[in-house]
């Protein structure tokens, strides 16, 4: 680790989910959140909440999902001041039985951490350059072996890939669509076998720590239904959301929704 003055204690944090008008037909969706954040230097968290059983009208909380509060956060690191964070999720309905969900959790978990781990190092690494330096290492569990725990519900991992402090703006488009692609991966991999879950929303979001003040900012919000599934926001413009059109996702087929998912960024001192 570097000099603590360059450095800033960044949390992502999931507040709760808005639900609008569900994508199953009948009854209650079964909404989680798949996906991983990180730095420009290569350390990473992977993410997979839950599922949590919301319907027309609902608002839950991420937190109150689970018997630990910190399974809401899907960032919490010591970052450069300067540093660019890239954002890549997926908001889904399951819609697998909750048990066989829990069955193949850990597998899934895994294989995210594992997957995302990859994408995040080939992808850092591809863009790091001449200017690269070895890259920093936090002690924890993860690369191309990274491990999840059942009682956290989230997967972390620290990458070895070097640091680039040039050409950010490029290597971030580049990285969340390598994690957007990693979550796919993994998740076909593991759900291949358990019925297919419904992809409701993208986000794909880069976050300038600088443009951040100390203290937390938000809530924000992503806010995502089947006329606009994908999220891109771009850290020159943090305020801005811009919303794209896309294909139908896989699973989707004719049905309706819509979703608010809210998120607040927390800065502090480095530990
Ligand atoms: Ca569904
Ligand atoms: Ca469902
Ligand atoms: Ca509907």
């Amino acid at each position: 680790m570097t000099d603590t003055q360059d450095q800033k204690r960044l949390t992502i944090t999931l507040q709760t989910v808005v639900c609008g008008d569900t994508e199953d037909l009948t009854g209650a969706d079964e909404f989680y959140v798949a996906g991983g954040v990180t730095n420009a230097s290569g350390k990473y968290k992977a993410t997979l909440t839950k599922p949590i059983d919301i319907n027309d009208g609902q608002t839950k909380t991420f937190s109150a999902n689970f018997s630990n509060p910190r399974d809401a956060i899907i960032f919490d690191d010591d970052v450069a001041a300067d540093d660019i964070i890239n954002v890549g999720l997926e908001f889904r309905d399951a819609d697998v039985s909750t048990a066989d969900f829990d069955a193949e959790y850990q597998a899934l978990l895994h294989e995210l951490t594992k997957d995302i781990g990859t994408a995040v190092g080939s992808s850092v690494a591809s863009s790091a350059g001449a200017g690269g330096t070895a890259g920093t290492d936090t002690g924890g569990t993860g690369g191309t072996g990274g491990t999840g725990t059942s009682t956290t519900g989230t997967g972390s991992g620290t990458g070895t890939a070097g640091k680039t402090t040039n050409g950010a703006g490029t290597a971030a488009a580049e990285t969340t669509t390598a994690i957007l692609n990693a979550v796919a991966s993994a998740v076909l991999k593991v759900v291949a076998t358990m019925d297919r879950d419904d992809v409701l929303g993208t986000v794909q979001k880069t976050i300038a720590v600088a443009s951040l003040p100390d203290g937390r900012s938000g809530p924000f919000q992503w806010e995502f239904s089947d006329q606009k599934p994908h999220i891109e926001e771009d850290a020159s413009n943090p305020g801005k959301a811009a919303t794209s059109e896309k294909p139908k996702l896989r699973g989707t087929g004719y049905s309706n929704w819509s979703y608010k998912v809210t998120y607040v960024i927390d800065v502090a001192n480095a530990r």
